[in-house]
């Protein structure tokens, strides 16, 4: 802290040393709660990540590459231990950054060394093979790393996503220049400082803050980058992949979503209400997973449209340093703009605004929105269609599963989808035909790192968390040999 009260962190982390960002600049971190500047961070602009990623490509040829993988495995297992001794001040940083309530990041953070301890397993199983395809030959696959991976992160989950990121490429063999999002520069910082405690040696991971059209583009279009790892909007993986096209890096994106959530008659109605009240709202609707338009069969619409209502209008909103708060401001003013855009779009359309659709009562200040219910929405409506990213639900009736089908599948998303039902046959029939990545039965988006993650059409190119990741941290190289010279 500074002597005026800021959270200051004017150096950026590059090949294992604290330096001044060549132009200067700070970014100023807004806290979302008080709409105040809480924190000034070091912003890199292209001179920075150029640094970066000569230190990257230079360590690609240091100890790291040297080290036996289940050595790497144990610095990964190291810095996760770090990050759950330090899970409260980390927490701390990105509610001060983002707006989440302290007890979500604090779960969070939890997660997040999770995640790397499954990939700090991870890193002595990636096998090649022995291919039989002649008796004359010998012919193999090494597993290699992919070399400079570019990690351009999103603002509503830092350090998780990070993890989700430098879990599977450090295990890999890679080396990274990450980049955190202007909105949230800070907490990405002090994983560096634990990764540098935990053991990685200097340059292999490089961490650099920064605007999206000044550091991100310019690490998307560094020809010394072979991949870019993405999280955010699909209209700037658009962007990236057009950068990146020049020297063909290797690109996995995970965009937005605008899930699905199918609620059949026959379903445990209860269950599926309490699932859909949690699923909606978390994280003030800040997160590509949330189920966001819920499709009721016209049997138990009208009851089940009317509870989620009620229960949505008990959430809690408030502070994110309150223990009590279920849900903080948004991140940022622009998405408390688009949200309320959204909720003006809605009200135009026709459809019912059940609750919420305002500012929460005494709080003057801060990016915050009620929760808010639609139903009867037109699902041909952008309601309907497009990711808000902020706590609207819009509830829709269906009369059958051929219909609820077309209408689940009838967006640009595919990333998670759910439905409840007693019927095993219709789950797995159903299951089969939404155009989701994730799709999931009497329960809602169970993100986890042992089961693959990504998106159909808009929503990414990818898979992210489970082995399955492996594949896309690691080039294959085949290897034959010819076993016949030599013979007399
Ligand atoms: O995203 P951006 P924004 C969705 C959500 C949200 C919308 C806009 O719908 O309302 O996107 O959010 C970097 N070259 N999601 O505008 O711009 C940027 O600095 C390289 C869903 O904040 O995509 C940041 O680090 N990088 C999502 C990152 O991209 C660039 C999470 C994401 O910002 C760049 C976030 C460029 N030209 C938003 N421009 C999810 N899937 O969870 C920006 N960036």
């Amino acid at each position: 802290m500074s002597g005026d009260g800021l959270f200051v962190r004017d150096r950026l982390y590059i090949g294992g040393e604290w330096v001044l960002p060549h132009s200067g600049r700070i970014i100023q971190s807004i806290d979302p709660a008080t709409e105040k500047v809480w924190a000034h961070v070091a912003e890199a602009d292209e001179a920075d990540i150029d640094a970066a990623v000569k230190a990257a490509r230079a360590a690609l040829s240091g100890p790291w590459s040297r080290m036996d993988p289940s050595r790497r495995g144990a610095i990964l297992y190291r810095l996760a231990q770090l990050i759950t001794a330090n899970a409260r001040q980390l927490a701390e940083i990105e509610s001060r950054d983002n707006g989440k309530p302290v007890r979500d990041t604090f779960g969070e953070m939890q997660r997040a060394a999770d995640w790397l301890t499954f990939f700090a397993g991870a890193a002595d199983k990636v096998n090649g093979a022995q291919i039989p395809f002649r008796t004359d030959m010998l012919a193999y696959t090494r597993r290699e790393p992919v070399g400079v991976v570019g990690a351009i992160l999103p603002w509503n989950s830092p350090i998780l996503l990070c993890c989700w990121k430098l879990g599977p490429a450090l295990a890999a063999g890679n080396t990274m220049v990450i980049k955190p999002a202007e909105q949230t520069p800070a907490s990405i910082l002090e994983i560096a400082r634990l990764a540098e405690e935990a053991g990685v040696p200097p340059g292999v991971v490089n961490v650099c803050p920064g605007y999206g059209k000044i550091a991100g583009q310019a690490l998307a279009s560094h020809p010394g980058v072979n991949k870019i790892s993405f999280t955010g909007h699909h209209g700037t993986a658009i962007r990236i992949m057009k950068s990146a096209a020049d020297n063909l890096k290797r690109c996995t994106f995970e965009c937005g979503g605008k899930s699905p959530y199918i609620v059949f008659a026959d379903a445990d109605i209860d269950r599926a209400l309490t699932v859909a009240v949690h699923s909606a709202f978390r994280s003030t609707g800040q997160s590509c997973s949330l189920a966001s338009r819920v499709f009721v069969e016209r049997p138990v619409y009208e009851k089940f449209a009317a509870t989620i209502a009620e229960r949505a209008a008990r959430i809690r909103v408030g502070a994110p340093s309150d223990p009590k708060t279920h849900i903080g401001p948004h991140t940022s003013a622009e998405q408390l703009a688009k949200t309320q855009s959204y909720i003006q779009l809605g009200r135009e359309s026709g459809a019912r605004l059940l609750t919420g659709g305002g500012r929460p009562e005494g709080l003057d200040v801060g990016y915050y929105v009620q929760p808010t219910v639609f139903s009867d929405v037109d699902p041909t409506t952008r309601l309907a269609r497009e990711e808000v990213f902020g706590p609207v639900l819009a509830i829709m009736p269906f009369d059958t599963e051929e219909e609820v089908v077309g209408l689940a599948n009838s967006t640009d998303y595919g990333l998670v989808g759910g439905l409840f039902t007693s019927d095993l046959s219709r789950a797995h029939r159903v299951a089969a035909r939404i155009e989701c990545g994730l799709v999931s039965v009497n329960t809602f988006r169970p993100v986890h790192w042992m089961l693959p993650y990504g998106g159909y059409k808009l929503s990414g190119i990818g898979r992210e968390n489970s082995m399955q990741v492996m594949d896309q941290f690691t080039e294959t190289k085949t290897i034959v040999v010819d076993l016949s010279t030599g013979v007399p």
